[in-house]
């Protein structure tokens, strides 16, 4: 598609651009920022941070302003930890029992939504493109909208689109498709989502049209759209880091320190949707069952913390670092160690070593919208060796069918999918198998897909215009 700079552009998003650290104040890290970034400096525009801290937003040596909203400590609580992680971040994730869903936190999270609304409306010129992200914020378009009607309004969605029966007991789930249904665009990963977003509409009774794989809703003189898009990752920077000699130098040190065998790695945020504490219970069934396991395979699980202050996920903590201690317990011993749990955030230079050191990496979440370790992995190897093990219940399984692909549910399955990436001898259908899956990663740019979702945005909203002067 062809790409234009975006003019005019305002982004709101619930993490800001930079973060203070006791370095100073730094780039957030992801790649999302490192795609908007870039678009934003051409833009000269406005990105509205609801959940950031202030002190990281005095970017008066920018071409380009950020606002982080004043949002009274009891509200930003009840709105990130209660309406968005503790009941839409589990329901769209299919974990429905974990799911709480209290008034006082859905008014809070109307009332950031209102917020970071206002806080738009006021600072986008006339015409101007809104980028809206993700479930922390999902009314914020309808809201938007009734205050803005000039403006053009993209929304996007970074988790999967639960599935009906589950969006059946979210009291607010009419409220939800509205509020998104005031965006032109609203962008999900994969056509998977996409059909599930249909049901939703189809359970609402509200009206919609099919045209080619997106579906178009009537509202009023307008209409939105809901298309798949999916994310991408900084390709050309991992495959550099995987070029680098002293990445690689650091990958050699690190298999050489874990004593030579088999390495698995996985990567996560510590979430309980990305399935650690079951995939480490594998492990353990692994080494209970093959000896060859036990002398040769090692476990590299590196997890950054995460939301802390959710209950659900002080409790994953702690069944990961008893699953760790047990594993250790019982198959340790004084210099061989089978699982190595790293439980903080690593720098990307430090990531891509242990990329490049894991003979497998194990992506295995219960669920996920996407998940861009997976594409990470594969972009950082330089040659097309090792093997990505990947559940069929991430987004990435849609755009990466040459990877091992596993249920995540089904126990026994896990451990002989990571047995055989762990311990199968070679074949060239190994290489084959990477190739194709380094070839898929390659397309997927995350600058490109940020620049393709403006350029669609934009025109949608032409062609609505020009509809309306026909
Ligand atoms: P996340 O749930 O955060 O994103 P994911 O897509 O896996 O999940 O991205 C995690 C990112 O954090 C990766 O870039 C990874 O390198 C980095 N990371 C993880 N652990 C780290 C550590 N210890 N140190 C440093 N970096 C670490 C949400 C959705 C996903 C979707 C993305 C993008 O849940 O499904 O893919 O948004 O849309």
């Amino acid at each position: 598609m062809k790409t234009r700079s975006p003019r005019r552009l305002v982004i709101v998003s619930a993490r800001a651009p930079f973060v203070s650290t006791p370095n100073g104040i730094v780039r957030a890290p992801g790649g999302l920022i490192s795609a908007l970034l870039p678009l934003m400096r051409r833009a000269r525009g406005t990105w509205i941070a609801t959940g950031a801290d202030h002190d990281a937003c005095d970017t008066s040596e920018l071409p380009f302003r950020v606002r982080a909203l004043s949002i009274p400590s009891s509200m930003r609580a009840a709105w990130y930890a209660g309406a968005s992680n503790g009941a839409l971040w589990p329901l769209a994730h299919g974990f429905v029992e974990v799911c709480r869903f209290q008034a006082e936190q859905t008014r809070a999270y109307l009332d950031v939504c209102r917020a970071a609304a206002d806080a738009a409306a006021e600072n986008a010129p006339p015409g101007a493109i809104v980028w809206i992200h993700d479930y922390q914020l999902a009314l914020v378009p309808a809201l938007l909208r009734a205050r803005r009607p000039d403006l053009t309004i993209g929304f996007f969605w970074h988790i999967p689109w639960p599935a009906a029966e589950s969006l059946r007991v979210l009291p607010w789930a009419s409220e939800l498709i509205e509020g998104l249904l005031g965006a032109d665009l609203v962008g999900l990963h994969v056509p998977r989502y996409v059909r599930a977003f249909r049901d939703a509409l189809d359970e609402l009774g509200i009206t919609h049209t099919s045209d080619g794989g997106s579906i178009v809703v009537p509202r009023g003189s307008r209409a939105a759209r809901i298309e798949a898009w999916p994310i991408g990752i900084d390709v050309e920077g991992w495959a550099k880091l995987g070029r680098d000699e002293d990445v690689a130098a650091e990958a050699a040190r690190i298999r050489a320190d874990l004593g030579g065998g088999r390495v698995l790695l996985a990567v996560d945020r510590m979430d309980y949707a990305k399935g650690i504490a079951e995939r480490l219970e594998a492990f353990e069934r692994l080494l209970e069952q093959s000896a060859e396991a036990r002398e040769r395979v090692t476990f590299v699980q590196i997890g950054v913390p995460s939301r802390e202050t959710v209950p659900a996920y002080r409790e994953l903590r702690q069944r990961i670092e008893a699953a760790v201690g047990r594993i250790q317990g019982r198959f340790g011993a004084l210099r061989r160690k089978p699982v190595h749990l790293f439980a903080r955030s690593f720098e990307s230079t430090e990531l891509a070593a242990y990329y490049l050191a894991a003979d497998a990496a194990l992506v295995t979440p219960r669920r996920d919208g996407m998940n861009l370790v997976a594409f990470e992995y594969v972009a950082t190897r330089p040659r097309p060796n090792g093997r990505l093990l990947l559940s069929t219940t991430a987004g990435a399984a849609d755009v990466m069918p040459e990877a091992h692909l596993v249920n995540p549910y089904d126990d026994e399955g896990l451990v002989s999918a990571i047995e055989h990436v762990a311990l199968a001898p070679e074949t060239p259908g190994d290489a084959a198998r990477m190739d194709a899956l380094k070839a898929r990663v390659s397309r997927l740019s995350v600058e490109g897909w940020a620049s393709d979702f403006l350029a669609r945005l934009s025109q949608v909203t032409d062609e609505r215009v020009a509809s309306r002067a026909t």
